[in-house]
């Protein structure tokens, strides 16, 4: 039963960084919930902008339905937002802008580089710190974010995965981040809003790891290897394929390999 914590019993959202939180929309608490982004799926029809936030999730998900590992020492929100601009059109590039905001704030938090890997994660030493799952819903833009902060180990399974604990050996306060996290998106959305994707391309491609790399994305029914040319100004990737032809990129699950 997902149950909506008080603020008294919600140890890690306390004070003023929670009540600073209530700018950016309705603020809905939770212990344990199945995943913060289908509760906010549901909050849609109130056409207002919310922020669901969980210390823990049960069923915590990815794209292409893939699962996100979500027990306590993380941060996980599902940010509502409902733009003037066609949604459908800009999830990609929002997905960027926010994994942005996060990598920026990560950055200056830690002090440690923070790196992007096409389209939604959020890297350190070559490993996986955070990811985002952009989803559009009617006018809604519903963008789940989780990010492992204080998490001291993870399931063998996991062997990508990483915590800015374990980069740091530092705790982080989870309402804090979240609190700089959403003001530092709320500048670039503001920018975003009144300039031009390809304005924040310098700085995200400087992060990002597959740029001149050797790839295999798994596309659509088909796998391709190639190398990774750039970002387009629509953030999407271009790929020169090992049979000569160039392609462009829009969703789909690329790896870094090595060149042989
Ligand atoms: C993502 O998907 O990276 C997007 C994750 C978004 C999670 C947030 S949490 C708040 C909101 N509510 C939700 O239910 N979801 C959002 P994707 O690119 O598909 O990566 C998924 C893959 O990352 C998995 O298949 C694992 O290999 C790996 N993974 C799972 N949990 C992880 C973790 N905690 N840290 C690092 N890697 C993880």
């Amino acid at each position: 039963m997902e149950k909506l914590l008080s603020t008294e019993r919600f140890t890690d959202f306390t004070g003023p960084n929670l009540s600073e939180l209530a700018q950016f929309g309705k603020v809905y608490l939770f212990e344990t919930v199945s995943s913060t982004q289908d509760i906010a799926k549901k909050l849609v029809s109130k056409q207002e902008p919310a922020l669901v936030i969980a210390l823990n999730q049960t069923k915590g998900r990815g794209r292409f339905l893939r699962r996100w590992h979500s027990v306590q020492g993380g941060l996980y929100f599902s940010y509502l937002l409902f733009p003037d601009f066609s949604v459908k059109d800009k999830t990609a590039q929002m997905t960027m802008l926010i994994s942005l905001a996060v990598a920026q704030t990560l950055e200056s938090l830690s002090g440690q580089k923070i790196d992007l890997r096409w389209p939604n994660d959020i890297m350190i030493s070559g490993k996986k710190l955070g990811g985002l799952l952009c989803e559009a819903r009617q006018n809604a833009l519903i963008i789940g974010v989780g990010i492992n902060l204080n998490q001291p180990f993870f399931p063998a399974f996991l062997s990508d995965a990483t915590s800015l604990f374990i980069e740091t050996n530092q705790n982080y306060e989870l309402d804090k981040v979240l609190r700089l996290i959403l003001t530092r998106c709320t500048n670039l959305y503001q920018e975003f809003n009144t300039g031009k994707f390809a304005q924040f391309l310098p700085e995200i491609k400087s992060r990002h790891i597959l740029l001149n790399q050797r790839v295999r994305a798994d596309l659509w029914l088909r796998r391709i290897e190639g190398n990774v040319l750039d970002l387009d100004d629509d953030g999407r990737l271009l790929i020169r394929t090992d049979s000569g032809r160039l392609l462009t990129i829009t969703a789909g699950k690329v790896h870094r390999i090595k060149s042989v």
